[in-house]
């Protein structure tokens, strides 16, 4: 077998430059800020760091709509700056990933401006179409189909100017590339290599399966007048659903070996990571086989998107057996090939103590932070840390929409509240606050001061998303030092990926499918196995059947035993003697 990979014991940490931090005082993260918290990430004890999108960007999507790929937006600083970053992450043995973003650009991008001219050598770089035959093109109805964008409203923006509509699966600032020309593959190519050339580790390459879209023999895609597939199904909101249609498409497998060879090939020391919504555990493995020459490893969503009455709006509280029905699903896929990610957090996430621990004590928040953190780690695969998981930061617990600057959750609140009225003001809000996009990002909590060492209190500028006020109690700061602190839990789980082959290779076994409140699995790598166990609720519960007939083989349980708990050793032997876990406690045990 292949040896393994430098990633497959890898701890990667996504930043989310915006509001990481803030050096010249305008309320925007910015790289110099990166630069100046590598000595924290070093410490914390991560290998790779990603970053969001820094490129020059109008910022409609927080820069997932990028205007130009080969520069720095000045919001975060200059392409010396990222130089600068890149060096000095280097230095400390810290690789930079960056956020690739090629489904689509900004609608200010040179391309697409030269695209609007039917007779520029750009005219076929994004999907342009005719108004619908019959209709007055411009007119709602007229649009090509009936697709939606995941932004609200319709996926296709008519252009005056070309007299046609082009898709947008995002928001119309972001129309999407047309990958089935030859010409667009290569720029992105291109681009790619100068930013490997230039130092940077790999890439994470947002919504890389919308790529292919699937079309009929004439080239029309579904719903389209005369095309093949005409009459798509509508949803509450009046438009029917483009990922089944672009989501994994014909070529998918084609472009990302296209792209392996044309930018990866006689590189190495670099790490891909595909952002996959709507891919399956199986194609995962396909994807991922390093015997196939794609990409080495995916971010997979139906673990995020599974807990609500479909659609994130309307949120619903964790079903265990079903979230462990999903991630057994995921690592029986890659057990044989391929890899596994491992995230419960990202920017489009709420944040995971919130969603599926408790934040409403101090003592269940770093309790169901450190369980939560113990269960994700302790899978096989690749673990993704996301800015403030590791303090166990919470959602914002906005009360007003005026506090929200995300445009997906601005945008569904007036296409479901005031245009479709599928969903009641208080219902929507109560949604925003559960599920919307800001509650990963509100800035990073360094210090307990004002701004939270996001920025200076005397910063010019207010921060561009309000602080969250438990920040006098939840910051790095206060957390460094601490043993007891999530962050110095995270640092030992960190520490386990790098020290014990066992997590990184060991067969991942679920136990007690069907019990509702504890997570339990083995790890097994020879002759060694380890017990995982981990109350994922705020009761002390009776271990199940499994895991206790489990325990039962294995001879008294001694302090020694216990790898890592979210209480102590000896509180850990306790309960495992006693069949049972208190509120939130995780226990690694080597059996
Ligand atoms: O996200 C793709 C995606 O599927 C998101 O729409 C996410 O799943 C959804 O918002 C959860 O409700 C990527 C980026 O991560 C996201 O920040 C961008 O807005 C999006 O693509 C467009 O670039
Ligand atoms: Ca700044």
């Amino acid at each position: 077998a292949t040896p393994n990979p430098w990633w497959s014991n890898a701890v990667v940490y996504q930043i989310y430059p915006r509001s990481f931090q803030d050096t010249n005082g305008d309320g925007f993260g910015d790289l110099k800020g990166i630069t100046s918290r590598l000595d924290y990430l070093a410490d914390l004890g991560v290998d790779v760091l990603w970053l969001s999108p820094v490129y020059r960007s109008p910022q409609d999507d927080n820069g997932y709509d990028i205007s130009d790929y080969q520069d720095i937006d000045p919001l975060f600083g200059t392409l010396d700056d990222m130089d600068e970053l890149l060096a000095e992450a280097h230095k400390r043995g810290l690789k930079i990933v960056m956020d690739l973003v090629v489904n689509h650009t900004s609608d200010e991008h040179t391309w697409f401006e030269a695209s609007k001219n039917k007779d520029d050598e750009h005219a076929d770089w994004y999907w342009w179409r005719p108004a619908r035959p019959g209709t007055t093109a411009g007119e709602p109805g007229a649009e090509p189909n009936q697709w939606g964008s995941y932004f609200g409203g319709s996926a296709w923006e008519y252009c005056p100017e070309r007299g046609e509509y082009y898709l947008h699966q995002f928001s119309k600032k972001q129309p999407d590339l047309n990958w089935e020309n030859p010409a667009v593959r290569r720029a992105v190519y291109d681009m790619m290599n100068w930013w490997l050339d230039r130092g940077v580790d790999g890439f994470r390459m947002d919504v890389i399966t919308l790529i292919s879209k699937r079309t009929d023999l004439s080239g029309k895609l579904p719903g389209e007048y005369g095309s093949e597939l005409e009459d798509l199904p509508v949803g509450e909101e009046g438009y029917s659903d483009p990922n089944p249609f672009c989501a994994d498409g014909p070529r998918q497998d084609e472009f990302l070996a296209e792209m392996r060879r044309e930018v990866f090939e006689g590189r190495d020391g670099f790490l891909t990571v595909g952002e996959a919504p709507g891919v399956t555990a199986q194609r995962n493995e396909y994807i991922t086989d390093p015997a196939n020459g794609e990409l080495d490893m995916l971010f997979l969503f139906e673990h995020v998107d599974f807990d609500c009455e479909g659609v994130k709006w309307k949120p619903l509280p964790l079903d265990l057996p079903k979230l462990k029905s999903i991630m057994a699903g995921y690592q029986a896929a890659v057990k044989n090939a391929g890899w596994a990610s491992l995230f419960t957090g990202n920017h489009d996430q709420p944040r995971v103590v919130s969603r599926w621990g408790d934040d409403s004590s101090e003592e269940s928040r770093v309790r169901s932070a450190k369980a939560l953190g113990l269960m994700l780690h302790m899978h096989r695969g690749t673990p993704y840390i996301y800015q403030g998981e590791e303090l166990g930061m919470t959602d914002a617990h906005f009360t007003r929409l005026d506090q929200y600057r995300d445009l997906e959750s601005l945008n569904a609140y007036r296409q479901r509240v005031e245009e479709a009225k599928v969903q009641s003001p208080e219902s929507m809000m109560a949604g925003i606050a559960a599920r919307g996009r800001d509650n990963s990002r509100t800035p990073m909590q360094w210090d307990g001061s004002v701004y939270a060492g996001f920025t200076a209190p005397d910063a010019a500028a207010e921060p561009w998303i309000s602080v969250n006020p438990n920040h006098a109690e939840i910051n790095a700061a206060g957390e460094f030092d601490d043993p007891d602190s999530v962050y110095s839990f995270y640092k030992r789980l960190i520490a386990l990926r790098h020290d014990m082959p066992m997590v990184v290779a060991g067969d991942w076994q679920l136990l007690d499918a069907d019990d509702a409140h504890v997570y339990a699995f083995t790890r097994t790598l020879g002759d060694e196995k380890l017990l995982v166990v981990v109350n994922m609720s705020g009761r002390t519960v009776d271990l199940p059947r499994e895991s206790a007939e489990l325990l039962a083989v294995a001879d008294g349980l001694a302090e020694s035993n216990v790898v890592i708990s979210t209480y102590d050793a000896a509180h850990a032997v306790t309960a495992l003697a006693g069949r049972e876990l208190a509120p939130w406690e995780g226990v690694v045990v080597s059996l």
